[in-house]
């Protein structure tokens, strides 16, 4: 059985890649970092089949033992400080992190590595947060970055260091340029989850009102249940090279809250947002779109869930799990 070694196992996206590589018949290992670590914990319930190795991006040698102990066939480094707006205010450790830890486990590679004909292949998670101050629309593999966030900025290390990897030491190592990518187990602090939660709950009686920053900020918003496939697809090519993966097209944070509310029959949204300066980002990425051309004709991949589809779909998982957690509540009461 081929091997898989993830880290950022217990985000969305490590979730939804557990999964997707179990059913592919991979042996799935997950970096937990710290001790007795709650979340993992949780996931370990859901998915049993998973192998917990102690490991933490920030920590070299806890990376080159995981590595000797795994001998993964692949690497997936999914793990980082990953919400934009806390990388304003922990910006150190957002470069520790999301940009030299790609470092640290790159140099992990070059030591534990695999064999000449059979090298451990890497992925690393680079983000569409790297074009920020967007140089032309829509964004190509090609298009130079200007980041917008100490985030942004750790992640277009994090990706050139990759490259520079690979062209240095001929390292499998490539980048998958993903924009954002949702679903029903985003975290509650990213836009979409937010707003389909509160959506959920402000029609169920259990919410008054949902408070926002900008609502003009554009994104190009995919399924993260069909982006975990491209980014498997990508180590299994003859030579390892960097693709956009996106829907190649964009709505506003409005059009999201239109949409959600619309979900469950609220044509009046304007009545239950407000807005909250304390939401703003010092300095804000105003439009993303990406080109997933060469993913597609390279790849043969393609998003299979839309923008309405997928919103549709976090609101009804919200609706159900909102209306669950009320029931326990009020039985427990
Ligand atoms: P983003 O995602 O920064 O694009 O990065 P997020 O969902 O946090 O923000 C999207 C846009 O919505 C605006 N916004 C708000 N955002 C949040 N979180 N909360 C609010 O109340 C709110 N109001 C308006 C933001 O300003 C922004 O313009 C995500 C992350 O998953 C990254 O890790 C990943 O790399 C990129 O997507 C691709």
């Amino acid at each position: 059985m081929p091997k898989a070694f993830i880290t950022g196992i217990t985000g969305q996206d490590g979730q939804h890649l557990a999964e997707f590589l179990h059913s592919k018949g991979y042996d799935v290992f997950g970096m937990v970092k710290g001790q007795n670590n709650p979340r993992m914990s949780a996931l370990l319930e859901e998915m049993p089949f998973i192998e917990p190795v102690s490991g933490d991006l920030a920590d070299l040698p806890s990376l080159v033992a995981a590595l000797e102990f795994v001998q993964p066939d692949e690497i997936y480094n999914l793990g980082a400080i990953s919400f934009v707006a806390l990388s304003f205010t922990q910006p150190e450790l957002t470069a520790n992190v999301t940009g030299t830890g790609v470092l640290r486990m790159l140099e992990a590679i070059r030591m534990v590595g695999g064999t000449e004909n059979n090298p451990m292949r890497f992925y690393q998670a680079s983000s569409s947060e790297m074009f920020g101050k967007v140089r032309e629309t829509p964004q190509t593999e090609q298009t130079p970055f200007h980041p917008r966030s100490p985030y942004g900025c750790a992640k277009v290390f994090g990706h050139d260091i990759t490259v520079n990897y690979r062209e240095s030491y001929g390292l499998y190592a490539c980048s998958g340029i993903l924009f954002n990518h949702e679903g029903p187990r985003r975290g509650l602090e990213f836009v979409t989850r937010k707003v389909t939660n509160a959506v959920a709950r402000i029609s169920l009686g259990l919410q008054h009102e949902l408070v926002m920053g900008t609502l003009d900020a554009k994104r190009d918003w995919g399924y993260a249940g069909d982006y975990v496939k491209a980014m498997w697809m990508m180590l299994q090519q003859d030579e390892p090279s960097d693709f956009v993966i996106a829907t190649g097209e964009t709505h506003s944070v409005r059009d999201l809250v239109v949409r959600a509310f619309s979900e469950v029959g609220i044509d009046d949204w304007e009545r239950y947002v407000r807005y909250d300066p304390k939401f703003m980002r010092p300095a804000e990425v105003d439009l993303l779109i990406g080109d997933p051309t060469k993913a597609r004709e390279q790849l043969g991949w393609e998003p299979e869930v839309d923008f309405p589809t997928l919103i549709s779909m976090m609101v009804q998982h919200d609706l159900a799990l909102e209306s669950a957690k009320a029931e326990r509540a009020r039985r427990e009461a």
